[in-house]
């Protein structure tokens, strides 16, 4: 057995912690503790998912946790704890009181901690399905504060949170999989390695792992991979292809591959399927037969089935073996230039590869300001000061510092009064850092009537005007559309942020028409934000490219809530690319010159 260079570990990652930081918040916000005591869970899970370095890893270098913003001694004692043992007493202590399930009950349909404390209490409800037979039978529209329609919203949302179930956040399945990989990387004789599938593609969530490896002997890499110290159960192993459950719930499929198929395997594990399909067809026209071991060319008349009519596997190694080493190769045998993974998506990609007509995707570096952001002047954890230090370290012509406005008193928000104040603390500050255009901006909070946060008078002494929606998520379709297309009548208006709400694998987006709201924006010359949180991505892909045909303006910004945060971008960018968004596409691409000119109206 290999030996292990480090001493036993729990092994847990950031968003483990983060995780635990968020229950222990859900679970206070149901017992009705102060809101101020939640919050402080909740930044500190926010900021330990935003860190780029594992609490591990500082915890060895003996790096004071305590520096990390959000972070206090309590939360540095318990980080250290959770890390160092697995367990977390505070935690236990709340289960005793509140049940793990009925935090899951908050969660379902937007229900919230009142009320999921209302129907534990009151109903005895501990588990979501108690909770869908307790709507299905109608117990619940009796209660108070309740009705028929919250009764609908459960039911809706418990079918909701079932078809999320198994899925991770792409940001989340990073966590896990880029220490794996590093981990596999150090087999002797490892040769290729590369992660396929969804997270290839960059999806916004991946159903699980698909890693490749080339190397001259299996063996040794199956027995190391099925042995990783956060292996929970291991599947099946076989010679060449094998399958675990990471402690997380994560699974990854690891297939071991000759060189010469490397290309073709990840061709046909990088997916998507569809994408496949097409190709396979494409290959049968030339005469050819595509698959994960390659390209071959058939013998005149054979039949290109992967199984003849009695059923037998034939060998997958019949006919001539033209490509299979490299995804060039591949691609080059049936005339098609290379594809970048985040564009398999059978959405016109390869007749546009045939036509040569594929975009020269954007990239992390075409990106030169970041348009939303918060400073501890409302619910960030940094200064202004550190942000502007952070984005000059981006190297960023421009930033927007957007704090929260008055309507979100829980993220002290700000009013006239302290708006200009922080106009003043700016004025101070931006003198020492002239390198950087800051712009005076701010996430002004758009009220159910569709009308703005913030005072006219002072709308018009913002340099850049974000506008977004947090709160009554629910109202129907049409009065959405009506709030969200007034808010973009108004003259001042520059972009609108994480324009549907939803929060991934957690809040459904909004209810309202996507193609009005979008032919509106493109008539008033206010841009579509694409935020970059890994739990948002709002828009996501579809609707970009709904955006990009209508030739909207898109900017895409990180919505950082610390200067870690600001790392996000890359997420935002992936998730352009998926939307075929060159850089000429995004608007914070541009110089600040002409980006400060495209930007008045
Ligand atoms: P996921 O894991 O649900 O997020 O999505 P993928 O795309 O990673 O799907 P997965 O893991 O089931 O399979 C990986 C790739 O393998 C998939 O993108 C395409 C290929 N593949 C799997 N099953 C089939 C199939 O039945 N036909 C074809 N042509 N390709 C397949
Ligand atoms: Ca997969
Ligand atoms: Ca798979
Ligand atoms: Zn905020």
């Amino acid at each position: 057995m290999a030996k292990r260079a480090t001493k036993e570990r729990v092994g847990l990652t950031n968003v483990d912690v983060a995780k635990a930081f968020d229950e222990i918040g859900d679970l206070l916000d149901i017992q009705g503790a102060n809101p101020f005591k939640v919050r402080a869970y909740r930044n500190a899970a926010q900021t330990v998912r935003g860190l780029s370095t594992p609490l591990q890893k500082m915890l060895d270098d003996e790096e004071d946790l305590t520096e990390l913003p959000g972070i206090g001694d309590d939360m540095a004692r318990y980080i250290a704890e959770l890390l160092k043992t697995g367990r977390l007493k505070r935690l236990e202590a709340l289960h005793k009181e509140v049940p793990h399930s009925v935090v899951e009950l908050m969660h379902v349909g937007g229900l919230g901690p009142k009320k999921a404390k209302v129907l534990w209490q009151s109903l005895k409800i501990t588990t979501v399905d108690q909770l869908e037979k307790a709507a299905q039978s109608g117990k619940i529209a009796g209660l108070k504060g309740f009705g028929k329609k919250t009764e609908q919203n459960i039911l809706e949302g418990i079918a909701e949170q079932r078809s999320f179930q198994g899925r991770f956040k792409l940001a989340d399945a990073d966590q896990y999989v880029l220490p794996l990989v590093e981990y596999l990387r150090k087999s002797k004789g490892v040769e290729q390695l590369e992660v396929a599938g969804s997270y290839r593609r960059r999806r916004e969530t991946v159903g699980d792992i698909d890693i490749l490896v080339t190397a001259a002997k299996a063996g040794p890499i199956m027995k190391r991979f099925t042995e990783y110290p956060l292996v929970k159960k291991v599947q099946s192993e076989g010679e060449t292809r094998g399958t675990v459950f990471l402690k997380s719930g994560l699974q990854v499929d690891l297939r071991i591959v000759p060189p010469k198929s490397f290309g073709a395997a990840l061709v046909y594990f990088t997916g998507s399927k569809n994408h496949n399909i097409k190709l396979r067809t494409r290959a049968q026209k030339r005469n050819l037969r595509i698959s994960e071991y390659g390209v071959f060319r058939q013998k005149k008349g054979a039949k290109t089935a992967k199984s003849d009519a009695t059923g037998t596997e034939r060998d997958p190694w019949a006919g001539t073996l033209v490509a299979g080493a490299t995804e060039k190769d591949v691609y080059k045998a049936v005339d098609l230039p290379w594809i970048p993974p985040e564009l398999r998506e059978d959405r016109g990609e390869i007749e546009a590869a045939e036509k040569k007509a594929l975009p020269k995707l954007l990239e992390l570096e075409d990106i030169r300001g970041d348009l939303q952001m918060h400073s501890t002047w409302s619910d960030g954890k940094n200064s202004i000061e550190e942000m502007i230090q952070a984005c000059i370290e981006h190297k960023y012509e421009y930033m927007a510092l957007t704090d929260h406005s008055k309507a979100l008193p829980m993220t002290k928000g700000l009013d006239a009064k302290r708006l200009k104040q922080q106009w003043k603390e700016i004025d101070t500050i931006t003198k020492k850092y002239p390198k950087i255009r800051f712009l005076r901006s701010m996430e002004i909070d758009i009220h159910e009537d569709g009308s703005l946060d913030l005072e006219d008078d002072l709308l018009e002494q913002l340099d850049l005007v974000v506008v977004s929606i947090h709160s009554k998520f629910d109202l129907p379709a049409a009065k959405q559309t009506k709030r969200i297309l007034k808010a973009l009548s108004h003259p001042h208006v520059h972009i609108l942020g994480h324009p549907t709400g939803r929060l991934i694998n957690q809040r459904k987006p909004m209810d309202f028409d996507m193609g009005e709201v979008l032919d509106c924006a493109a008539a008033y010359k206010v841009a579509v934000e694409l935020n970059a949180q890994p739990d948002r991505l709002d828009l996501n892909d579809v609707h970009l490219l709904e955006a990009r045909k209508r030739g909207l303006k898109i900017v895409i910004s990180t919505d950082a809530h610390s200067t870690e945060n600001l790392n996000l971008m890359r997420y935002g960018v992936e998730q352009a690319r998926r939307a075929w968004l060159d850089k000429a596409g995004v608007l914070n691409t541009l110089p600040l010159k002409s980006f400060l000119k495209t930007l008045k109206k």
